[in-house]
């Protein structure tokens, strides 16, 4: 069956030659990793980022430093070779108090797929108990490659697992379209409703005898990586292609189960191997981007992204080819248009990560790094991601990771990133003080009010009653200069504090000049120090 060898996701190429082409602005974030192949948070509000090596081993990257127990050590149960290894990790929704998380990997002596559930004790919260697991699934794997790997829970609680073809090439069995087959497949299980779990309403066989009844969705070829947008639940795909075409697939949250087309599709190219609806057909959900072997050879399914770091505004979905390291976008959820080339990686992207406030990583396999998203930051500092809510027209700057998720998620209401923001310190290092925060209550305007400047914030509490000091801990910044507006450490850069005017009173903190200057010219008040209305001092 070697005839054609398969393209190996996990072959070291030889970099592409990507002379002339723009770099993706990354900055390494962690370095001596072994073949990193995942990189994922918690959603516990302890701002940790969890990779895996291949090798069988998950890593816990705390406050920026790479600690060096692992959480969990599984290398004498995993096959590792190639497409092999220990390819996905996902942590229960309600981990902090579930304390589960869940593993996907080939194992030891037959490469066959195994998902299984390990506990993280409350005692020992860096470190899992390997004697807790329990098994989920065990699926026979036909051949080394496409073994899919990826594990992420949905929006509607459930586990998701991306299972590959089972190998070979061009499917010879023809698994991804047989219903009786989990291989070739998106699986969806209820962790929740039994043990090891129960089978969810809605999926594509729940109800009827004609197929696996863990199966979700069909028809893909070697899913790597699932993709679940936060602010929505919806889905994207990145499946790997056989010689020709590598596509990113889609499903809005709560559609039908679909079929991804594969080995009747390539992408959008008739395969002509036959082995279920006609090409084309109503029955198949075809891709929301692809492209040819001209521009790679496997496809990295990506992250959703709001910042500045590469091209373009707005939500998108940033994705990789793990060959020639190009890198594109296409909006989220897909609108249609055209995706969009942002850079290059300049190594193989193994895999896509973000962590608790949306940043995003990308994996360099053979560089044993996790690299992030944007330009280098200041050591001991987390992201302060602005967000705004039409309904009251009110822009809200947090730094709290759980706050974060409950404004991407839609259960505080309403809310959406605005792609700006500044970083802060966690602690009061370095001369930074601790930043107070108001809340005034809804009926007083539903506002909130940052300072930087103890006396500012003592006046507060004591000439305006219904401001409600709702933390002093959770920021820390620098004050500028009470006069002048200077921020004196060159490694801080000027926040703006600017008020609208209105009586509801809201206010919005910004880096951006163009920001405070588009709201004072609409008859805001630059509220803060000098003529230039700088109220704080983030970190860079
Ligand atoms: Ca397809």
């Amino acid at each position: 069956m070697h005839r054609h060898a398969p393209i190996a996701l996990f072959l070291l190429l030889v970099h592409a030659a990507l002379a002339g082409a723009a770099p993706l602005p990354l900055s390494p974030y962690v370095t001596g990793l072994s073949a990193p192949t995942e990189i994922v948070n918690a959603g516990d509000g302890s701002g940790r980022l969890f990779v895996l090596e291949k090798s069988g081993r998950l890593r816990v990257v705390k406050n920026g430093a790479l600690l060096a127990t692992p959480m969990l050590d599984i290398e004498s149960l995993v096959m590792n070779g190639d497409e092999r290894g220990l390819l996905g990790l996902a942590f229960h929704p309600r981990f902090a108090t579930t304390r589960y998380l869940y593993v996907n990997y080939t194992r030891v002596p037959d490469g066959a797929t195994v998902v299984e559930r390990y506990t993280v004790p409350v005692e020992t919260p860096d470190v899992a108990d390997p004697d807790s697991v329990q098994p989920l699934l065990v699926i026979a794997q036909p051949y080394a490659n496409h073994n899919g790997g990826a594990v992420r829970f949905g929006r509607d609680g459930y586990l998701y697992v991306g299972m590959g073809d089972g190998g070979s090439g061009n499917d010879p069995q023809n698994r991804a379209q047989d219903p009786q087959n989990l291989l070739g497949k998106i699986l969806r299980l209820d962790v929740d409703g039994g043990t090891p779990y129960a089978i969810p309403p809605g999926n594509m066989f729940a109800s009827a005898n004609d197929g696996r009844r863990e199966i979700w969705a069909m028809g893909v070829r070697n899913p790597w990586r699932l993709t679940f947008d936060a602010r929505n639940g919806d889905l994207f795909i990145g499946d790997v292609g056989q010689d020709q075409r590598e596509e990113v697939d889609f499903a809005a949250f709560g559609t039908a189960p679909p079929n991804f087309g594969w080995r009747v599709m390539e992408g959008t190219r008739c395969t002509t191997l036959g082995g279920g609806p006609p090409c084309n057909a109503p029955a198949y959900t075809l891709p929301v981007a692809e492209y040819t072997h001209d521009d790679g050879c496997s496809v990295t399914g990506g992250e959703i992204y709001f910042g500045g770091a590469v091209a373009g505004s707005g939500a998108r979905y940033l994705f990789a080819d793990f060959c020639s390291g190009k890198t594109w976008t296409i909006s989220a959820p897909p609108s249609g248009a055209a995706k969009v080339e942002v850079g290059t990686t300049g190594f193989n992207a193994s895999s896509f990560g973000r962590d608790e406030w949306g940043e995003v990583y990308l994996a360099d396999l053979g560089g044993g790094r996790v690299m992030r998203l944007g330009a280098a930051t200041t050591p001991g500092t987390v992201p302060v991601v602005e967000f705004y809510r039409a309904a009251v027209d009110h822009y809200f700057v947090t730094v709290d990771p759980l706050e974060v998720a409950g404004l991407d998620n839609g259960t505080k209401g309403g809310w959406a990133r605005t792609g700006l923001g500044f970083r802060a310190w966690t602690s009061a290092v370095d001369g930074a003080i601790a930043i107070c925060r108001f809340y005034l209550p809804p009926g007083y305007g539903d506002s909130h009010f940052f300072s930087a400047d103890p006396a500012e914030c003592a006046r507060v509490q004591a000439e305006h009653p219904p401001f409600v000091l709702e933390s002093t801990a959770a920021m820390f910044l620098k004050s500028p200069d009470p006069s002048s507006g200077a921020c004196a450490d060159p490694q801080t850069q000027p926040v703006y504090r600017v008020w609208n005017r209105r009586p509801d009173t809201n206010h919005r903190y910004t880096t951006s000049a163009a920001v405070r200057d588009q709201m004072v010219a609409a008859g805001g008040v630059a509220e803060g120090y000098g003529p230039n209305a700088v109220a704080m001092c983030a970190p860079r």
